[in-house]
């Protein structure tokens, strides 16, 4: 494992890298937290290890705000996560041993990673949303976020969440996202995992995303929530025959 940090326009974003054992050259994959989440989350590590066993190099990276990256948490907002995305593109396109780049996160960076998706079309083999928390901009609109409910014509300074708090800004940005049209840019294969039981991300977004995709597989874990709790062997398992086939 190699620790270091990937420069954004002065912010510094804390990444690790896991190759598989004796690879000279492979595939990368780039692996995104969620909301409030780090790198050493158990989905994450368990996604990681899937990918390793299949042969995959992982770049996991934690964003603005998140984990040991600069940023404060409240000031975080989708858009810094695109800017610190696009940058964690561009210094994976540069490794020399990379041979082709996936992208896969996790909720709201299974969101990003749609996002980025469409953004990058040409320069992912395939991309992998899990549990992709995709309706944020539309609940953004509606005016409720994680149970907290506001005025969305009038945003308020700041909004309590989770335990903590966002600045109103996170809202203004999210109110401006339409996933779709990203979704409609990005024509490689898709492989979206997701819990059955997930209480944070609705089953019916991910079965709409799967659809309007053109290319996508979902993969429905049994019993499994928001972050797979006792389901990871099947995350494992879901992960490594993607990138076994
Ligand atoms: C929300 C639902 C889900 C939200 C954030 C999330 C800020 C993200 C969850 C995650 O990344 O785990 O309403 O609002």
């Amino acid at each position: 494992m190699q620790e270091f940090y990937i420069d954004c326009d002065g912010i510094k974003l804390h990444s690790k890298l896991d190759k598989p054992e004796g690879a000279e050259k492979c595939p990368l994959c780039i692996l995104i937290h969620g909301f409030t989440g780090n790198m050493e989350e158990e989905h994450l590590i368990t996604a990681q290890k899937a990918m390793n066993d299949a042969g995959v190099a992982v770049l996991r990276v934690e964003l603005y705000g998140h984990g040991g990256s600069d940023g404060e948490f409240g000031k975080h907002t989708l858009y810094k996560w695109v800017t610190n995305a696009l940058a964690v593109v561009a210094y994976a396109k540069k490794l020399d041993f990379v041979t082709d780049l996936y992208l896969c996160g996790h909720s709201q960076g299974g969101l990003l990673t749609m996002l980025v998706g469409g953004m990058c079309a040409d320069d992912f083999k395939a991309i992998i949303p899990m549990s992709p928390a995709w309706m944020i901009p539309e609940y953004a609109r509606q005016g409720c976020l994680l149970g907290s409910n506001y005025d969305p014509e009038h945003i308020p300074d700041s909004l309590p969440v989770w335990e903590t708090a966002i600045d109103g800004d996170y809202i203004r940005v999210a109110q401006t996202i339409h996933v779709e049209d990203e979704i409609a840019r990005y024509k490689g294969p898709v492989l979206i995992v997701h819990g059955a039981i997930d209480s944070v991300v609705p089953l019916s977004y991910v079965e709409k995303a799967a659809e309007l995709y053109a290319d996508a597989k979902l993969i429905l874990v049994p019993g499994a929530e928001h972050c797979y709790g006792d389901h990871l062997d099947e995350l494992y398992t879901a992960i490594h025959d993607f990138f076994q086939n």
